[in-house]
Protein backbone atom coordinates (compact mmCIF):
# COMPACT_ATOMS: atom_id res chain seq x y z
CA UNK A 1 0.00 0.00 0.00
CA UNK A 2 1.24 3.69 -1.31
CA UNK A 3 1.17 6.40 0.93
CA UNK A 4 -1.95 7.59 -0.44
CA UNK A 5 -3.71 4.82 0.12
CA UNK A 6 -2.67 4.70 3.53
CA UNK A 7 -4.37 8.11 4.06
CA UNK A 8 -6.87 7.46 2.54
CA UNK A 9 -7.81 4.62 4.74
CA UNK A 10 -6.84 6.54 7.78
CA UNK A 11 -9.96 9.18 6.44
CA UNK A 12 -12.50 6.31 6.68
CA UNK A 13 -11.13 5.38 10.23
CA UNK A 14 -14.20 7.10 12.26
CA UNK A 15 -13.14 8.50 15.54
CA UNK A 16 -15.25 8.17 18.66
CA UNK A 17 -13.42 10.80 20.72
CA UNK A 18 -12.45 14.29 20.37
CA UNK A 19 -9.38 14.64 17.79
CA UNK A 20 -7.78 17.81 19.16
CA UNK A 21 -4.88 16.55 21.96
CA UNK A 22 -5.09 19.45 24.38
CA UNK A 23 -2.88 17.57 26.72
CA UNK A 24 0.75 16.85 25.32
CA UNK A 25 3.39 14.18 25.40
CA UNK A 26 6.30 14.47 27.29
CA UNK A 27 4.73 14.72 31.02
CA UNK A 28 6.21 13.27 33.56
CA UNK A 29 3.65 10.22 34.68
CA UNK A 30 5.11 7.08 35.25
CA UNK A 31 4.42 4.71 31.97
CA UNK A 32 0.95 3.47 31.71
CA UNK A 33 -0.59 6.31 34.13
CA UNK A 34 -3.90 5.99 34.54
CA UNK A 35 -3.95 9.83 35.96
CA UNK A 36 -2.66 10.98 32.87
CA UNK A 37 -4.73 8.89 30.35
CA UNK A 38 -7.40 10.63 32.79
CA UNK A 39 -6.54 14.35 32.39
CA UNK A 40 -6.16 13.78 28.46
CA UNK A 41 -9.72 12.42 27.75
CA UNK A 42 -11.07 14.97 30.37
CA UNK A 43 -9.71 17.67 28.25
CA UNK A 44 -10.81 16.26 25.08
CA UNK A 45 -14.28 16.56 26.39
CA UNK A 46 -14.33 19.83 28.08
CA UNK A 47 -11.80 22.03 25.52
CA UNK A 48 -9.43 24.69 25.73
CA UNK A 49 -11.33 27.20 27.60
CA UNK A 50 -11.08 25.29 31.09
CA UNK A 51 -9.21 26.71 33.99
CA UNK A 52 -8.06 23.72 36.22
CA UNK A 53 -7.20 24.30 40.29
CA UNK A 54 -4.95 21.26 41.33
CA UNK A 55 -4.00 20.74 44.74
CA UNK A 56 -0.76 18.35 45.95
CA UNK A 57 -0.86 15.05 43.93
CA UNK A 58 0.66 13.38 41.28
CA UNK A 59 -0.82 15.73 38.67
CA UNK A 60 0.74 18.63 40.28
CA UNK A 61 4.00 17.05 39.49
CA UNK A 62 2.44 15.60 35.99
CA UNK A 63 2.25 18.76 34.10
CA UNK A 64 6.03 19.43 34.27
CA UNK A 65 7.93 22.26 36.23
CA UNK A 66 7.04 26.08 35.70
CA UNK A 67 7.23 27.62 32.93
CA UNK A 68 7.45 24.17 30.96
CA UNK A 69 3.59 22.73 31.23
CA UNK A 70 1.72 19.26 29.61
CA UNK A 71 -1.67 20.25 30.21
CA UNK A 72 -2.31 22.71 27.86
CA UNK A 73 -4.63 24.58 29.94
CA UNK A 74 -4.19 27.14 32.89
CA UNK A 75 -3.25 25.13 36.52
CA UNK A 76 -3.43 27.12 39.82
CA UNK A 77 -1.42 24.75 42.01
CA UNK A 78 -3.35 24.86 45.21
CA UNK A 79 -2.96 23.58 48.42
CA UNK A 80 -3.69 20.19 49.03
CA UNK A 81 -7.10 21.26 51.11
CA UNK A 82 -8.38 23.52 48.60
CA UNK A 83 -9.36 22.17 45.35
CA UNK A 84 -12.95 22.66 46.10
CA UNK A 85 -12.72 26.15 47.29
CA UNK A 86 -9.71 27.40 44.52
CA UNK A 87 -12.24 26.28 41.87
CA UNK A 88 -14.63 28.08 43.64
CA UNK A 89 -13.19 31.38 43.35
CA UNK A 90 -11.80 30.93 39.26
CA UNK A 91 -15.67 29.90 39.13
CA UNK A 92 -16.77 33.89 40.82
CA UNK A 93 -13.96 35.38 39.60
CA UNK A 94 -15.08 34.25 35.77
CA UNK A 95 -18.84 35.51 37.05
CA UNK A 96 -17.97 38.77 37.54
CA UNK A 97 -16.04 39.17 34.80
CA UNK A 98 -18.67 37.87 32.61
CA UNK A 99 -17.18 34.96 31.15
CA UNK A 100 -19.88 32.63 30.72
CA UNK A 101 -17.43 30.20 28.40
CA UNK A 102 -14.99 29.26 30.45
CA UNK A 103 -14.87 25.99 32.72
CA UNK A 104 -13.80 25.97 35.83
CA UNK A 105 -12.48 22.32 37.02
CA UNK A 106 -11.47 21.31 40.45
CA UNK A 107 -8.96 17.65 39.96
CA UNK A 108 -7.95 16.40 42.71
CA UNK A 109 -6.54 12.50 43.60
CA UNK A 110 -8.67 10.39 45.68
CA UNK A 111 -6.26 11.79 48.93
CA UNK A 112 -7.09 14.96 48.31
CA UNK A 113 -11.08 14.21 48.00
CA UNK A 114 -12.15 11.65 50.03
CA UNK A 115 -9.89 12.69 52.80
CA UNK A 116 -8.23 15.91 53.45
CA UNK A 117 -10.19 18.30 50.79
CA UNK A 118 -13.55 16.94 51.84
CA UNK A 119 -14.29 19.62 53.99
CA UNK A 120 -13.71 22.31 51.27
CA UNK A 121 -15.56 20.13 49.01
CA UNK A 122 -18.73 19.79 50.99
CA UNK A 123 -18.71 23.61 51.08
CA UNK A 124 -18.82 23.92 47.64
CA UNK A 125 -21.40 21.63 46.33
CA UNK A 126 -23.53 23.29 49.18
CA UNK A 127 -23.46 26.80 48.13
CA UNK A 128 -23.78 25.00 44.57
CA UNK A 129 -20.90 26.84 43.44
CA UNK A 130 -20.90 26.62 39.77
CA UNK A 131 -18.01 24.02 38.66
CA UNK A 132 -16.74 20.61 37.95
CA UNK A 133 -14.84 18.60 40.30
CA UNK A 134 -13.19 15.65 39.40
CA UNK A 135 -11.81 13.19 41.66
CA UNK A 136 -9.05 11.09 39.56
CA UNK A 137 -8.94 7.75 41.94
CA UNK A 138 -5.64 5.90 41.97
CA UNK A 139 -6.81 4.04 45.50
CA UNK A 140 -3.66 5.35 47.94
CA UNK A 141 -1.48 8.89 48.23
CA UNK A 142 0.81 8.06 45.41
CA UNK A 143 3.22 11.26 44.92
CA UNK A 144 4.48 11.02 48.93
CA UNK A 145 5.01 6.71 47.98
CA UNK A 146 2.05 4.61 48.16
CA UNK A 147 0.21 5.76 51.69
CA UNK A 148 -3.24 4.46 52.55
CA UNK A 149 -6.22 6.76 52.09
CA UNK A 150 -9.93 5.91 53.19
CA UNK A 151 -10.29 5.41 49.02
CA UNK A 152 -8.20 2.39 49.04
CA UNK A 153 -10.15 -0.69 48.97
CA UNK A 154 -10.43 -3.54 51.64
CA UNK A 155 -7.05 -5.93 51.08
CA UNK A 156 -4.71 -3.76 49.43
CA UNK A 157 -1.29 -3.62 50.48
CA UNK A 158 0.41 0.53 50.65
CA UNK A 159 2.73 1.01 52.24
CA UNK A 160 1.19 2.16 55.43
CA UNK A 161 -0.90 -0.98 55.18
CA UNK A 162 1.81 -3.58 54.92
CA UNK A 163 1.54 -7.53 53.65
CA UNK A 164 1.41 -8.19 57.61
CA UNK A 165 -1.43 -5.47 58.46
CA UNK A 166 -2.76 -5.12 54.91
CA UNK A 167 -6.03 -2.35 54.53
CA UNK A 168 -8.86 -3.85 56.53
CA UNK A 169 -12.34 -2.30 55.89
CA UNK A 170 -14.43 -1.11 53.04
CA UNK A 171 -13.45 2.41 50.78
CA UNK A 172 -15.42 5.17 51.39
CA UNK A 173 -18.55 5.89 49.16
CA UNK A 174 -17.85 8.90 47.86
CA UNK A 175 -20.56 8.73 45.43
CA UNK A 176 -23.30 8.61 48.03
CA UNK A 177 -21.87 11.07 50.08
CA UNK A 178 -21.90 13.75 47.15
CA UNK A 179 -25.36 12.42 46.35
CA UNK A 180 -26.18 13.30 50.20
CA UNK A 181 -26.02 17.05 48.90
CA UNK A 182 -28.15 17.30 46.48
CA UNK A 183 -25.96 18.39 43.96
CA UNK A 184 -27.61 18.15 40.26
CA UNK A 185 -24.86 15.66 38.68
CA UNK A 186 -22.83 12.97 40.30
CA UNK A 187 -21.24 10.08 38.31
CA UNK A 188 -18.77 7.21 38.10
CA UNK A 189 -16.68 6.85 34.88
CA UNK A 190 -13.56 4.99 34.03
CA UNK A 191 -10.20 5.53 31.59
CA UNK A 192 -10.75 2.30 30.54
CA UNK A 193 -14.39 3.61 29.09
CA UNK A 194 -13.17 7.22 27.36
CA UNK A 195 -16.31 7.34 25.55
CA UNK A 196 -18.85 7.06 28.09
CA UNK A 197 -16.81 9.97 30.42
CA UNK A 198 -16.46 11.99 27.81
CA UNK A 199 -20.24 12.26 27.21
CA UNK A 200 -20.56 12.74 31.12
CA UNK A 201 -18.42 15.66 31.18
CA UNK A 202 -20.23 17.31 27.96
CA UNK A 203 -23.34 16.73 30.05
CA UNK A 204 -21.48 18.49 33.27
CA UNK A 205 -20.29 20.94 31.34
CA UNK A 206 -23.95 22.47 30.44
CA UNK A 207 -25.38 21.82 33.83
CA UNK A 208 -25.31 24.86 36.58
CA UNK A 209 -24.26 24.14 39.63
CA UNK A 210 -21.67 21.86 41.31
CA UNK A 211 -21.08 18.41 39.20
CA UNK A 212 -18.91 15.53 40.87
CA UNK A 213 -17.57 13.28 38.52
CA UNK A 214 -15.51 9.82 40.09
CA UNK A 215 -12.98 8.80 37.68
CA UNK A 216 -11.26 5.81 38.12
CA UNK A 217 -7.53 5.78 37.45
CA UNK A 218 -5.12 2.62 38.12
CA UNK A 219 -1.67 3.55 38.58
CA UNK A 220 0.38 0.81 37.92
CA UNK A 221 3.23 2.26 40.62
CA UNK A 222 1.26 1.93 43.62
CA UNK A 223 -1.22 -1.09 42.54
CA UNK A 224 2.13 -3.29 41.20
CA UNK A 225 1.04 -4.08 37.99
CA UNK A 226 2.43 -3.50 34.60
CA UNK A 227 2.27 -0.79 32.64
CA UNK A 228 0.83 -2.03 29.39
CA UNK A 229 -1.99 -3.37 31.24
CA UNK A 230 -3.46 -0.15 32.84
CA UNK A 231 -6.51 0.08 30.46
CA UNK A 232 -7.22 -3.87 31.03
CA UNK A 233 -7.24 -3.66 34.60
CA UNK A 234 -9.70 -0.77 34.65
CA UNK A 235 -12.00 -2.34 31.85
CA UNK A 236 -11.99 -5.49 34.28
CA UNK A 237 -13.26 -3.18 37.68
CA UNK A 238 -16.31 -2.78 35.60
CA UNK A 239 -16.49 -5.63 33.96
CA UNK A 240 -16.60 -7.56 37.76
CA UNK A 241 -18.62 -4.63 39.13
CA UNK A 242 -15.83 -3.66 41.36
CA UNK A 243 -15.99 -0.43 40.03
CA UNK A 244 -20.01 0.36 38.51
CA UNK A 245 -20.11 3.05 36.16
CA UNK A 246 -23.93 5.12 36.78
CA UNK A 247 -24.92 8.00 37.47
CA UNK A 248 -27.93 10.38 39.54
CA UNK A 249 -28.59 13.40 37.64
CA UNK A 250 -31.01 15.43 40.26
CA UNK A 251 -31.55 12.67 42.65
CA UNK A 252 -32.11 9.65 39.85
CA UNK A 253 -29.73 6.52 39.64
CA UNK A 254 -29.21 5.01 35.70
CA UNK A 255 -26.48 2.19 35.78
CA UNK A 256 -24.55 3.32 32.60
CA UNK A 257 -23.17 -0.12 31.95
CA UNK A 258 -24.91 -3.30 33.17
CA UNK A 259 -22.37 -6.58 32.85
CA UNK A 260 -24.78 -9.49 31.38
CA UNK A 261 -21.83 -12.03 32.94
CA UNK A 262 -19.35 -9.99 35.54
CA UNK A 263 -16.20 -11.01 35.53
CA UNK A 264 -14.87 -13.05 38.77
CA UNK A 265 -13.33 -10.62 41.34
CA UNK A 266 -10.49 -12.76 41.45
CA UNK A 267 -9.93 -12.00 38.30
CA UNK A 268 -9.18 -8.74 38.50
CA UNK A 269 -7.36 -9.10 41.85
CA UNK A 270 -4.96 -11.56 40.25
CA UNK A 271 -3.49 -9.02 38.02
CA UNK A 272 -1.74 -6.61 40.88
CA UNK A 273 1.11 -6.95 43.50
CA UNK A 274 -0.94 -5.25 45.97
CA UNK A 275 -3.34 -7.79 46.48
CA UNK A 276 -0.46 -10.74 45.94
CA UNK A 277 -0.75 -11.86 49.97
CA UNK A 278 -4.54 -12.52 49.83
CA UNK A 279 -5.91 -16.66 50.63
CA UNK A 280 -8.75 -17.50 49.45
CA UNK A 281 -10.86 -16.52 52.41
CA UNK A 282 -10.43 -13.21 52.07
CA UNK A 283 -11.05 -12.91 48.20
CA UNK A 284 -14.10 -14.73 48.70
CA UNK A 285 -15.05 -12.36 51.21
CA UNK A 286 -13.95 -9.72 48.13
CA UNK A 287 -16.42 -10.70 46.10
CA UNK A 288 -19.44 -11.43 48.66
CA UNK A 289 -18.94 -7.62 49.68
CA UNK A 290 -18.93 -6.99 45.71
CA UNK A 291 -21.65 -8.58 45.18
CA UNK A 292 -23.55 -6.71 48.19
CA UNK A 293 -22.71 -3.47 46.92
CA UNK A 294 -23.95 -4.15 43.43
CA UNK A 295 -27.38 -5.57 44.46
CA UNK A 296 -27.90 -2.66 46.88
CA UNK A 297 -27.36 -0.56 43.59
CA UNK A 298 -29.29 -2.13 41.37
CA UNK A 299 -31.93 -1.42 44.36
CA UNK A 300 -30.95 2.50 44.39
CA UNK A 301 -31.89 1.78 40.81
CA UNK A 302 -35.09 0.78 41.14
CA UNK A 303 -36.12 2.68 44.43
CA UNK A 304 -34.86 6.01 42.90
CA UNK A 305 -34.28 5.59 38.96
CA UNK A 306 -35.92 7.04 35.59
CA UNK A 307 -38.43 4.20 35.94
CA UNK A 308 -39.92 4.92 39.71
CA UNK A 309 -40.90 8.54 39.35
C1 LIG B 1 -1.40 19.77 53.99
C2 LIG B 1 -0.55 18.78 53.27
N1 LIG B 1 -0.36 17.55 53.80
C3 LIG B 1 0.40 16.64 53.15
C4 LIG B 1 0.99 16.97 51.96
C5 LIG B 1 1.88 15.96 51.28
N2 LIG B 1 1.28 15.38 50.09
C6 LIG B 1 1.49 15.90 48.87
S1 LIG B 1 0.78 15.03 47.64
C7 LIG B 1 0.20 13.89 48.77
C8 LIG B 1 -0.54 12.66 48.27
C9 LIG B 1 -1.75 12.98 47.42
O1 LIG B 1 -2.54 11.82 47.27
P1 LIG B 1 -3.78 11.86 46.32
O2 LIG B 1 -4.62 13.04 46.59
O3 LIG B 1 -4.47 10.54 46.38
O4 LIG B 1 -3.14 12.07 44.85
P2 LIG B 1 -2.05 11.10 44.13
O5 LIG B 1 -0.73 11.47 44.65
O6 LIG B 1 -2.43 9.70 44.47
O7 LIG B 1 -2.21 11.40 42.68
C10 LIG B 1 0.55 14.22 50.06
C11 LIG B 1 0.22 13.43 51.26
C12 LIG B 1 0.80 18.28 51.45
N3 LIG B 1 1.33 18.65 50.28
N4 LIG B 1 0.02 19.15 52.11
S1 LIG C 1 2.66 7.10 40.88
FE1 LIG C 1 0.84 6.29 39.82
S2 LIG C 1 -0.62 8.03 39.63
FE2 LIG C 1 1.44 8.85 40.11
S3 LIG C 1 2.34 9.34 38.12
FE3 LIG C 1 3.02 7.26 38.66
S4 LIG C 1 1.50 5.88 37.75
FE4 LIG C 1 0.60 7.95 37.75
MG1 LIG D 1 -4.34 8.94 44.99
Amino acid sequence: MNGSDTLKKQKKIKLTLPEEEIMSPGHLACQGCGAALAMRYALKALGRKTITSIPACCWAVIDGPFPYSAAGVPIYHCAFETAASTSSGVSHALQQLGKTDITALAWAGDGGTFDIGLQSLSGAAERGDHLIYIVYDNEAYMNTGIQRSSATPHGAWTTTTPVKHYKKGPKKNIMEIMVAHQIPYCATANIAFPEDLIKKLRKAKEIQGTKFIHLYAPCPTGWKHSPDITVKIARLATQSNVFPIYEVENGIYSINKKIAKPQPVSEYLKLQGRFRHLDKTEVDFIQKEVDRNWTRLLKMEQAFGKDSE
